[in-house]
Order: C-alpha cells, then structure tokens, then sequence
C-alpha cells in the first residue's frame, strides 16, 4: 500500500516571517507520516528556518526547484549539495512554470533527477500536457514523451524512490480543475509507463499526485481513485487551516 503524499507548493508567496509562523501553528498536528506524508515546499530563504522549526514532527520541507550542477558560475542558482547540506531532502523538478518560463526542458529536468537522486532526495516530477494538447487528444502521448525524457538514464530502483505529479498545465491556479476521472486516467498511463518500462514492482510503489486547483473542497473526489496517491497543492496550502483540512482529507 502507498501512503498518500500531500505538498504544498508556495511558488514565490510566503514571506520568511510568514512561513516560520505557519510551521509553528501546524507542527503540533501534523498527522504521522505512516497514515499521510506532508510537505511544504518554500522558497529557498525560508528553508534552513522551517526546516529547524519542523524537526522532529513528521512535516518535510522541501525546495521548489534547484540547479542540476553541484557548483559552479550559476548565480542565482541553488544546488542539491547546498540544500542537502541544511537537512533538505525533497525538491520539486519540472513544475510547468519552470518549464514555461525558467527554461526547464525535458533534458534539463532530466538532469535535475539524476542531481536529485544522487544527492539522495526525493524528487516531485512534474508532467502534464497543455490545452491545446489535451484539445487535440495528444495528453498520454505528450505525458509519455515527458516521463521517457525525465527518466533516461534512471534506474528501476531508483524510479520507485521518485514521486510524479500530473498536473494539466490549464488547470494550475486557474480554479479549473481536471475532472477526477480525466486525472484518474492520466495516473493510470503513467503507472503503466512506469510498469512497462520498469516493472511492476516500481509501479507499484511509485507515488502519483494531482495537481491543479486541489482545495479542501474538492481533494477527497482525487483521492478516491486508486491511482492517485495525493496532491502538489499552490494556492490551497498557503493557509494553516486549508492545508490541514487537506491533511485530514487525504486520510
Ligand atoms: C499547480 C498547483 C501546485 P494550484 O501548480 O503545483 O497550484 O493548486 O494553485 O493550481
């Protein structure tokens, strides 16, 4: 059995000050890691402190992208040696603004997944198609594509370490979600992926969150499906009381 995995996803929300006051308002009810994992992912100046705050709760704070070298003239950038070196062990890779607006292509994110697991990480790959996809009947096809390029070079022990969101990029923080059966399906042609290319056991154990516009509301119609494993959540983790509305939801 899979333990359902919520994240957060704050993108560039959260001020420093914000985001240690939320770890201290919700890391006294943080349910146990065994019945649901719980992350959130903050930008990178608030990490070391949440991280510090969040010890010894089952509450993992992770990072929201990172570069694919270990060192080097990257200003600006972020490394897994860096982040590993404050404790942090889970790293969102791909997410669709990224691939949108900072340049994450295929090969990049790929890259980045060979940084992650060396490092030991954790990675949160992100897949998903764009309307126009979706529209021309194309979004296993351009998902395949993205999971097959995201993977070379990883091995079958490694892929089931890995955690995939599906995330259509037309229903991120657009308050368009995928209906729960269209997500389902998009869980089912990943798996499937993952078990003709990997086998069944790294099918098996491979986590798949939804994301796109999940809220309190609307979390338990994802989680009911066998296939979904949990939720990269945006907007809906920000407050302490939607986040742990999901928490309880996802149960
Ligand atoms: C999708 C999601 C989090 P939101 O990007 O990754 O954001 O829940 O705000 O649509």
């Amino acid at each position: 059995m899979r333990t359902p995995f919520i994240a957060g996803n704050w993108k560039m929300n959260v001020t420093d000050r914000e985001a240690l006051a939320f770890v201290d308002a919700v890391k006294d009810r943080i349910p146990s890691n065994d019945e649901v994992e719980s992350a959130v992912c903050a930008q990178s100046v608030s990490l070391k402190g949440m991280r510090g705050k969040a010890e010894h709760t089952d509450l993992r704070i992770g990072a929201q992208n990172m570069h694919e070298e270990e060192n080097g003239a990257f200003t600006g950038e972020i490394s897994a040696p860096a982040l590993a070196s404050i404790g942090i062990g889970l790293v969102i890779i791909g997410h669709s603004e990224r691939r949108e607006m900072f340049n994450d292509t295929d090969e990049r994110v790929n890259r980045k997944l060979h940084a992650a697991l060396e490092h030991g990480m954790t990675p949160i790959v992100c897949i998903g198609e764009k309307l126009e996809e979706r529209e021309a009947d194309r979004a296993s096809e351009v998902v395949r594509k993205q999971l097959e390029q995201a993977l070379q070079g990883v091995e079958a022990e490694q892929v089931k370490g890995c955690v995939f969101a599906y995330e259509p990029v037309w229903a991120i923080g657009t308050g368009k979600s995928s209906n729960p059966e269209e997500a389902g399906e998009m869980a089912r042609t990943i798996r499937a992926y993952i078990r003709e290319q990997y086998g069944q056991p790294a099918a098996e154990a491979v986590r798949i969150q939804y994301g796109g516009s999940v809220k309190p509301e609307n979390i338990a119609e994802y989680m009911a499906d066998e296939d979904i494993d949990g939720a990269l959540v945006g907007g809906a983790s920000i407050k302490v009381d939607s986040f742990l509305s999901l928490l309880e939801a996802a149960q």
